[in-house]
C-alpha cells in the first residue's frame, strides 16, 4: 500500500526538484536561527531589527528569482514561494519584509527600471545592504489605486512629487522608496519613481499602535513637494499594469507564506492536542479535536497544492492573474480560519504570547487585507466569470 505521510498528505516532496528542496532547507534553517529567537520580544514591543535585512541577503533570499548578475539567486518561482512559506511560519510580518524587497522594489526596478538602475540598486538591496519599500496605497486610495491624488510635475530637469503614501511596509528605514504617481507628463497616466532616503521634502514616520504585525515596521511616505531628476522615473512601464505586475508575484508568494503559518498553527495544536489531557484522555483523543485536525490538514495540502501549480504556471510564463487572485483569497482565508481553530484548541494558553498562534492568528488578519483584500480577490474572479464589472 502507499505510505501516507500526515504532514505532507499529497507527496509535496516529491514534486520539487532537489535544488528547491536544498534552498527550501537552508531558508528554514535561517529562519529557525536568525528569525525564530527574536519573535517575541519584537512582536511584543512592536520593533523590527533592520539588520534582518543584511542577514537574509547573506542566506540569499533576497531577490530569489531575480537573475544572478544582479545579485539575485535567479531561481525559480517555486522556489520564491517556498522561502516565503519557512519564513512566514515564523511571522508573517518577517515575510512581509522578504516579500515587499524582493517582489515590489527589486522586481519593478528589474523590469521597469533602466540598465543604470538596476546596477544602482539591486546588488545593494540584494545583499540587504539597501533597505526597499513599495508605495501605492494612499489614505483616501486602498482598494481603488486608480483613485490615488499623488502626482508628479515635469521640470526642466526631472520631476516634482507630492502626495502621500498610508500603510507602507518598511517606509520608516527604508533607503530606496518605489513610488507610483499620475504623471502629468504623461497625460495623467500612473508612473513609478525611485526616490532615496535624505530627498529634501521625502519623509516616513512610522505608523504606531498596530495591533497586528507587530514585527514588521510600516509607515507613511509624505512627499512635500519632492524634486528628482528624470532618472527616477522607471521608464519602462506606464498604468496600473505597473504596481500591479509587481503584486502579481508578491500575492503570490503570499498565498505560499500564509500556509507556513498555517501548518505553524496545525502542528502545535496537533502536539497540544497530544500533550493535554482532559477528562482522563489526552485532547487529541477526541472526535471534535480530530476534526478540526483534518479540516486543517486538508485545506493546507489543497492550498500548497495550488500554489505550486501556480507557481509551475509561473515558472512557464502562463499564469493568469486570476489564478493568483485565486490562491492569494483562497490560501490567506483558509490560514486565517486555521489560526482561529488553532487559538481555541490551546484553551486559555492560547492567547498566551509563548504558544505564539495567537500572534499568527492576529498577523493574518493584516495579510488577508494587504495585496488585495479578500473581497477584493472575490470581486476580481467574479468579473473573470460573469464579464461584469461589480467595483463600482
Ligand atoms: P483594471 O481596469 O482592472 O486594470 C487597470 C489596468 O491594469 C491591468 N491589470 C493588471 N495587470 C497585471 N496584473 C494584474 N493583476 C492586473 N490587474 C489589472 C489591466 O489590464 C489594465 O491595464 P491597461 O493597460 O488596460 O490599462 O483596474 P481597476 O482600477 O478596475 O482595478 C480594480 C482592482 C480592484 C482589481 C484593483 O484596483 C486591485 O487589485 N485593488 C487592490 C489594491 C491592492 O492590491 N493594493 C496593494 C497595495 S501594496 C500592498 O498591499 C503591499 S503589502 C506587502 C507586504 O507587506 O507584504
Ligand atoms: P478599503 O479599500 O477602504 O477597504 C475597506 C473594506 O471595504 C474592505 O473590507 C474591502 O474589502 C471593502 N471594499 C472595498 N471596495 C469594495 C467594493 N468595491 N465592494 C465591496 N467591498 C469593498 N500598501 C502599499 O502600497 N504598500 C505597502 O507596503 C503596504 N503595506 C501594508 C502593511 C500593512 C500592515 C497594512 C495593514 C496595509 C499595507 N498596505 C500597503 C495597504 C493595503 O494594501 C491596503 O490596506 C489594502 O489594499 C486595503 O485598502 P484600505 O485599507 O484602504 O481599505
Amino acid at each position: 500500500m502507499a505510505r501516507f505521510d500526515w504532514e505532507d498528505a499529497f507527496r509535496l516532496e516529491d514534486q520539487l526538484t532537489e535544488d528547491e528542496r536544498m534552498l527550501r532547507d537552508a531558508a528554514r534553517t535561517f529562519a529557525n536561527e536568525k528569525l525564530a529567537p527574536k519573535v517575541i520580544d519584537a512582536y511584543r514591543e512592536e520593533t523590527s531589527d533592520p539588520g534582518i535585512f543584511k542577514d537574509m541577503g547573506a542566506a540569499g533570499l533576497l531577490g530569489v528569482t531575480v537573475p544572478e548578475e544582479y545579485g539575485g539567486l535567479g531561481a525559480g518561482y517555486v522556489t520564491y514561494g517556498l522561502v516565503a512559506r519557512e519564513i512566514e511560519r515564523i511571522d508573517s510580518g518577517y515575510r512581509s519584509m522578504m516579500s515587499v524587497q524582493s517582489s515590489l522594489v527589486m522586481y519593478p526596478i528589474y523590469a521597469y527600471g533602466s540598465e543604470e538602475q538596476r546596477q544602482k540598486y539591486l546588488p545593494g538591496l540584494a545583499s540587504g545592504e539597501l533597505i526597499g519599500c513599495f508605495g501605492l496605497t494612499e489614505p483616501d486610495a486602498g482598494s481603488d489605486p486608480a483613485g490615488m491624488k499623488t502626482t508628479a510635475k515635469e521640470t526642466a530637469t526631472g520631476y516634482v512629487l507630492s502626495g502621500s503614501k498610508m500603510w507602507i511596509s518598511n517606509a520608516p528605514f527604508a533607503d530606496v522608496f518605489v513610488v507610483w504617481a499620475k504623471s502629468e507628463a504623461h497625460g495623467g497616466k500612473i508612473r513609478g519613481f525611485v526616490l532615496e532616503k535624505g530627498m529634501k521634502g521625502l519623509s516616513a514616520p512610522k505608523i504606531g499602535g498596530k495591533l497586528s504585525l507587530r514585527a514588521s515596521t510600516t509607515g507613511e511616505i509624505v512627499m512635500d513637494g519632492v524634486e528628482v531628476g528624470k532618472d527616477a522615473l522607471l521608464p519602462n512601464v506606464e498604468g496600473l499594469k505597473g504596481p500591479f505586475g509587481c503584486l502579481n508575484r508578491a500575492r503570490y508568494g503570499i498565498s505560499w507564506g500564509v500556509m507556513g503559518a498555517a501548518e505553524f498553527c496545525w502542528h502545535a495544536a496537533r502536539q497540544y492536542g497530544l500533550d493535554r489531557k482532559q477528562f482522563n484522555k489526552p485532547l487529541a483523543g477526541t472526535q471534535l479535536f480530530q476534526k478540526k485536525l483534518a479540516d486543517m490538514q486538508t485545506e493546507i495540502s489543497l492550498g500548497l497544492q495550488g500554489s505550486l501549480r501556480v507557481g509551475r504556471l509561473m515558472e512557464e510564463g502562463n499564469a493568469a492573474p486570476e489564478m493568483i487572485s485565486l490562491m492569494k483569497r483562497n490560501n490567506c482565508g483558509k490560514a486565517l480560519e486555521i489560526a482561529r481553530t488553532a487559538r481555541d484548541m490551546h484553551g486559555g494558553n492560547g492567547i498566551s504570547e509563548e504558544f505564539q498562534v495567537m500572534r499568527h492568528m492576529v498577523n493574518l488578519e493584516t495579510v488577508n487585507t494587504y495585496e488585495g483584500t479578500h473581497d477584493v480577490h472575490a470581486l476580481i474572479l467574479g468579473r473573470a466569470q460573469t464579464g461584469l464589472q461589480a467595483f463600482f
